[in-house]
């Protein structure tokens, strides 16, 4: 850490660089005890800067070799070494090179950032300041240069070198038993999309002829032994490409696209140019190792890190603050794409529930910032539920509000005026306004106003008139540092739904309203809909239209009455989950009184449910959604205060309940019909099929008798894939009993030699409801197979224990916070990235009742008083607030 790093960078103090880079020539000799890496780089001034003005580079984690200007090499006095700098107070004028002479150890880097070794394999991940723990760089991503890379290690151990760009050359070095590969990337990039790869990997390969007719060599390169996964992310890649060429007219632009797969990496994946190197959980996949979650995952990362080759690479982002620029965007096609090859109108639901579950706490937490943040001490925090799922809200809300043509030109727009450039939010909706005509002016507001919109709708109907008056009041709550809101520009879809289930045509006006699209833009408006026969039942927010949350004034049999006649088929299911989140929340609500979850209003929401349950025409993949509640943070999120987690998990299990008995015949049908022996194929009918088997068989265990437990256990021994398996585990992880003990030690006997299914059962112990979790936690901490250092293992212990046990995790003795702050700093002490991460964790913290509270803040202040790397100090100072 240098004394820089604790600083708080602002948005307002953005200056251009001084010095540009235009072109690199890096060699970089691979070595197990260290690398060494010769950059000659070609430096310009920027305009407008002042002759004589010291050049800054960036460099950390680094021992310099040696240093020459224009090939003449530096004396010590001509240059300053600081923490985090290499200074040159007196640069020539004009333009001048520099060839710069480093090493630096990959085998020692466990914040795996910058060059590093994953399983012997050499990687890099340079987003965002990774290649400053590479060589001495103006590491901004407002400095693009070309890049050439020569890469040498041994011939024997690391066959596999890659790089950036296309293939150059490639040879051996004579009597070295050392051999060299070129590579070169002719498209300027900034330096966080650098990146390297050197190692024994085994490959497969396959061709993409783009629509203009080249032929695009596809490469995947992953650990020795795992060919046999990759089939279905090379497919995934074939339909990205068609689909970004397809849907946004963008074609790939280089000669070849590889992808390589490492088990140790501190995110999902990563976009490097023509070089995206992957989580390898994101890659591999086989019917018996991966469920179909995995296998929509894979398809949806690999279209993710793809479609960044436009949106993030061809045009990037001119400072860090702009990170929604990429990743909104990239995150916003990224879900265009599965609703199209896969979920339909099942996407929204989950891209909802997403949204709420993860980004709602955010906005509403001590940690909220707006979309594009003005302000950060430590940018490896910023990779949050706001910028990238908020973000892709904000680029959805602008495809609804000026149409799905002009988006479409508005994106052309984009790369005609930005193509080779480093841009910002501005650039991006000035071009949606001007393709459409719009004034966006209050739209930019999602950018730089944080907290979610508070939405409530009132209609009162006039007989006489034959008018329905929509009365919507928004409210932006206040959030750190933004105590006042103006309000926002928010589409918001509506529907009124006559007595006998019709659509009634909207009429504002005189003119019909297209698509049901309001446009609310003040802090209170009217909209009064003409010839209105009788009193309707509105529906709103249709579509999730916005990323804002709705109160209304409907009674509880208007809600059963949209669960089965709204046309809509998000806000049917958003129906059922706001009647079922009312039930648990009022019995959870300040003590526990399990009437609401077990009496007569639970015996109807199961009546509203089964005609839909039992509708064949539905696709499957909707009726599975149907039928899972809404989680225990849901309605930790809709109490808002005063939570008790085991007063929620008691509520929800005991509706659980109530609805399985009540439902017992249905589930048993639907459970059965889906039944198959047909081989597993990954498309999307089979998967909805199995997805709908699972959540009956999910539901049917609530009950928690012999009878159900014996059907887990069935189904997890006659289980033909990882989708099953995973599921009856899981189901039957939350019961303790000997069928579970047996469950857990078959599936550890035959996986315990393969990391990626081995997380998923300490996952599922680690998730498990139970009032043994925490011993359980602290005992697989001790597992032969635990460790800290690999970010997949930590993720599937202690990350699910601590986001995906919320009863668990906030023990009421706070033996949970404990448990989370223990090993988070023990992380801390050499990856914080992973450490700030887990710490997220923490969140909510102020919305609990008063004795969660008090440990939880004590668990905070430990923290805080204990020594911690820049990112876990941001995160814990300020979630204490
Ligand atoms: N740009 C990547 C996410 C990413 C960010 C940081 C990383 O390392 C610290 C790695 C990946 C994406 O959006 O996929
Ligand atoms: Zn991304």
């Amino acid at each position: 850490m240098n004394d820089q790093s604790r600083t708080t960078k602002f948005l307002k103090d953005y200056a251009p660089p001084e010095y540009l880079i235009k072109d690199v020539a890096l060699d970089a000799s691979l070595a197990p005890k260290g690398a060494r890496v010769s950059s000659r780089i070609s430096i310009e001034p920027n305009a407008g800067t002042v002759a004589g003005t010291p050049l800054v580079l960036d460099g950390e984690a680094l021992t310099l070799e040696s240093i020459a200007l224009n090939g003449q090499e530096l004396e010590a006095g001509r240059y300053t070494l600081s923490p985090g700098k290499l200074t040159i107070a007196n640069p020539p004028v004009g333009s001048f090179t520099l060839d710069i002479v480093t090493r630096c150890n990959p085998e020692a880097n466990l914040e795996l950032s910058g060059l590093y070794l994953s399983s012997g394999t050499y990687c890099t991940q340079c987003e965002p300041e990774g290649f400053r723990r590479i060589t001495y760089f103006i590491d901004r991503p407002d400095v693009l240069a070309t890049y050439t890379v020569r890469l040498e290690a041994d011939r024997k151990s690391v066959p596999v070198l890659l790089s950036n760009g296309n293939p150059v050359d490639a040879g051996e070095i004579e009597g070295t038993g050392r051999h060299y590969a070129i590579w070169h990337d002719p498209h300027p990039k900034p330096s966080y999309l650098f990146a390297l790869v050197g190692g024994n990997l085994a490959s497969i390969h396959d061709t993409f002829t783009t629509a203009s007719g080249r032929e695009v060599a596809l490469g995947i390169y992953v650990e020795p032994g795992k060919e046999d996964r990759c089939d279905w992310a090379m497919e995934s890649l074939k339909r990205a490409m068609r689909w970004d060429e397809e849907r946004f007219g963008l074609e790939y632009d280089l000669d070849v696209f590889n992808i390589v797969a490492v088990s140790d990496f501190n995110m999902g994946a990563m976009e490097n140019k023509g070089l995206n190197i992957f989580n390898d959980k994101l890659v591999l996949a086989r019917p018996d190792t991966a469920s179909d979650a995995d296998y929509t995952s894979i398809e949806s990362v690999i279209a993710h890190e793809y479609f960044h080759n436009w949106t993030g690479n061809r045009v990037t982002c001119r400072d860090w603050f702009q990170l929604c620029l990429k990743e909104g965007l990239t995150v916003f096609r990224d879900q265009e794409f599965t609703d199209d090859v896969r979920m339909g109108p099942v996407m929204r639901i989950l891209t909802a529930r997403l949204l709420k579950a993860r980004q709602f706490p955010e906005d509403a937490g001590p940690l909220a910032h707006p979309v594009r943040p003005a302000s950060y001490i430590e940018i490896n925090n910023f990779y949050t539920a706001t910028v990238y799922e908020k973000g892709a809200e904000l680029c959805r809300m602008l495809q609804t509000l000026i149409g799905k043509d002009a988006f479409r030109q508005g994106i052309a727009l984009y790369f005609e005026r930005n193509d080779g450039t480093a841009a910002t939010v501005e650039d991006f909706v000035s071009a949606m306004a001007d393709a459409s005509g719009r004034d966006l002016t209050q739209f930019m507001r999602w950018y730089t106003q944080s907290g979610t919109p508070e939405i409530a709708c009132s209609l009162d109907y006039d007989p006489h008139a034959k008018t329905a008056r929509l009365k919507v009041n928004q409210v932006v709550p206040p959030t750190p540092g933004q105590s006042s809101k103006e309000p926002m520009h928010i589409p918001l879809k509506v529907g009124l739904i006559g007595a006998n289930g019709d659509e009634l045509p909207l009429k504002l006006n005189g003119e019909t309203v297209p698509g049901g699209l309001l446009e609310v833009t003040e802090r209170e408006q009217v909209f009064e809909f003409e010839d209105i026969p009788a009193p309707p039942t509105p529906s709103i927010l249709r579509d999730f239209s916005a990323p804002v949350r709705v109160t209304t004034s409907l009674k509880p049999e208007q809600i059963e009455f949209l669960m089965i006649h709204d046309a809509d088929p998000f806000n049917r299911w958003q129906a059922a989950q706001t009647y079922a989140t009312d039930l648990i929340a009022t019995a959870a609500r300040d003590g526990l009184d399990l009437g609401p979850v077990s009496g007569p209003q639970a015996a109807r929401l199961a009546q509203a449910l089964e005609p839909g349950l039992r509708d064949e025409t539905l696709a499957p993949t909707y009726r599975a959604e149907t039928l899972k509640l809404p989680s225990e943070s849901d309605i930790a999120r809709e109490l808002g205060r005063n939570v008790d987690t085991d007063a929620i998990l008691a509520a929800r299990d005991t509706l659980r309940k109530t609805l399985s008995e009540a439902m017992a015949d249905t589930l048993s049908a639907i459970y059965a019909a889906t039944a198959t022996d047909d081989a597993f194929s990954p498309d999307p009918d089979s998967a909805g099929r199995r997805a709908l088997r699972n959540a009956a068989l999910d539901l049917m265990t609530a009950t928690g008798t012999q009878e159900a437990i014996d059907r887990a256990l069935r189904h997890y021994r006659n289980a033909t894939n990882m989708t099953d398996s995973i599921m009856a585990l899981s189901v039957l992880s939350h019961i303790p009993s000997d069928e579970c003990d047996e469950a857990l030690d078959d599936f550890y006997t035959r996986w315990q030699g393969d990391a990626l299914v081995l997380d998923k059962w300490f996952a599922v112990q680690a998730r498990a409801g139970r009032p043994d979790s925490v011993a359980t936690v602290h005992r697989l901490l001790g597992h032969p197979k635990f460790s800290l250092k690999n970010p997949n293992r930590v993720r599937a212990l202690i990350g699910s224990f601590a986001m995906g046990n919320p009863s668990g995790f906030n023990r009421a003795d706070g033996a949970g916070y404990a448990f989370l702050a223990q090993q988070a700093l023990k992380i801390d002490g050499f990856n914080p990235h992973v450490a700030a991460r887990l710490l997220g964790a923490f969140e909510s913290w102020k919305t609990l009742e008063p004795g969660r509270q008090a440990h939880a803040k004590k668990a905070l202040q430990g923290l805080s008083s204990a020594e911690l790397s820049t990112d876990a100090y941001e995160i814990v100072t300020k979630t204490l607030g």
